[in-house]
């Protein structure tokens, strides 16, 4: 097998699945303005190590997370092993800088994996790249070092070598001790950093000989508008299995050279930050998030929804009760999103299709004044059922047809309509 179609193997749960949550946690959520807190403002490590030292998020209960992801109808689910600022959720041999040392005294992600397992869901761990608490991470040249403008800190000896042993070591860590790990998410490579500046090739395959079956972002590669090598018919060893597209979801999917789509996943937030900001009350409504996974899954892709726990490490409430609302429509409907993707048909203006082996399901977004008409598909529906309560939906012929001969056209609303034509002035 060549390395699509290792891919293509692997990826076959993840895009039939289609739906997971994304958790940005960590010392972060205690200032709650977001995880490029220490960056933005310029924090020093002594600045910072405040929230190491009252880390306690008392609340925490992953438990409840992953009932919450399962009832919102998500299956699998990522979470933030370590961010850029470096501290680890784990229980890593290399650093005195993870969730055991501080208050909690817990290995928060030995406690997730188990938790989210149970509820069958699938699981994930996101993997800074970047680390602005190791010593020997190159921030001289880092444009978004918290130290970046630190003239004293520019002058101290830094070995990247060094800094690359402790990535891998903790990447093994992740890979050995935790059961299977079914998504490791990469984050991220800009300017040189990228590729083999992180050793990838070396990385994937100690990654692929611990956790054969691990699907990974493209993200050791990728930066910016630059998807990586994946997109090609020749991509490299460590492209990747998805394409990471974020805070948008792609007007035509993702596709490669030849027109062939690829797996992808878009992440988006559900207000507008990763990490938890209590100031930040922008959410999103569950209809719109509904709707964006509707339209990832009619380009075949996926969509990972971010949750950022509070301090505490609860979820904010408007991020439960988005996923309550979200969770009764995919009871109802989320037959035609998983196993689900691209139509055939093109995109019809009212709304997305989806479509699996036996159906075609139309998402109707747009409110209709009378029958909705599916263009090319004149005598080739058999029937038309509404899928929250399998309700009959009458194939109609409407007034005057003249002009629709390949469309059928269904009623979505009250039989009555039907039999009003439409007056000539509107
Ligand atoms: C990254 C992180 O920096 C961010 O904190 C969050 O975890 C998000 C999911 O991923 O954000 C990025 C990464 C790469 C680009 C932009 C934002 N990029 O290459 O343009």
């Amino acid at each position: 097998m060549n390395l699509v179609e290792e891919r293509t193997k692997r990826t076959q749960w993840f895009l039939k699945d289609r739906f997971g949550m994304f958790i940005h946690f960590g010392l972060y959520s205690i200032p709650a303005r977001g995880e490029w807190i220490r960056s933005n403002e310029k924090m020093s490590k002594e600045d910072y190590q405040i929230y190491f030292d009252e880390f306690n998020p008392i609340n925490y209960d992953p438990k409840s997370w992953a009932r919450a992801a399962k009832e919102a109808g998500m299956k699998y689910a990522v979470m933030t092993a370590k961010h850029h600022d470096g501290f680890c959720l784990f229980d890593s041999k290399f650093t005195e800088y993870k969730s055991t040392n501080t208050k909690a005294k817990r290995d928060l992600i030995r406690e997730y994996v188990e938790a989210f397992r149970e509820e069958g869901l699938k699981v994930g761990l996101y993997y800074s790249t970047i680390d602005w608490y190791h010593a020997d991470f190159p921030h001289y040249n880092d444009r978004h070092h918290p130290m970046r403008e630190n003239v004293s800190y520019k002058n101290v000896q830094h070995d990247f070598q060094r800094y690359l042993e402790y990535m891998h070591g903790q990447v093994r860590e992740l890979c050995t001790n935790y059961g299977k790990i079914d998504i490791l998410w990469f984050d991220f490579s800009y300017d040189d950093m990228s590729g083999e500046k992180w050793k990838a090739t070396e990385l994937i395959n100690m990654v692929r000989t611990l956790q054969p079956d691990v699907i990974i972002d493209n993200r050791l590669e990728a930066s910016g508008e630059n998807a990586g090598s994946i997109r090609t018919s020749n991509p490299s060893f460590f492209a990747g299995d998805f394409a990471s597209p974020e805070q948008i979801i792609p007007p035509e999917g993702i596709v490669d050279e030849n027109g062939n789509s690829i797996p992808w996943e878009a992440c988006i937030t559900m207000n507008n930050h990763w990490g938890y900001c209590s100031t930040d009350k922008n959410y999103k409504s569950a209809k719109m998030i509904i709707r964006k996974l509707v339209e990832c899954v009619s380009k075949n892709g996926n969509l990972l929804l971010n949750i950022g726990p509070n301090a505490k490490g609860e979820f904010p409430v408007e991020s439960l009760n988005i996923l309550k609302e979200i969770g009764i429509w995919m009871k109802n409907n989320g037959e035609s999103i998983y196993n689900c993707g691209k139509s055939e048909l093109p995109k019809p203006e009212w709304g997305y299709y989806t479509q699996n082996k036996n159906n075609l399901y139309a998402h109707i977004f747009e409110p209709s004044i009378g029958p909705i008409g599916l263009s090319g598909l004149k005598d080739k529906v058999e029937k038309v059922r509404l899928l929250s309560d399998s309700s009959e939906i009458r194939i109609i012929n409407p007034w005057n047809t003249l002009d629709f001969e390949d469309y059928i056209f269904f009623n979505f609303g009250s039989p009555e309509q039907l039999t009003y034509p439409l007056p000539d002035n509107i």
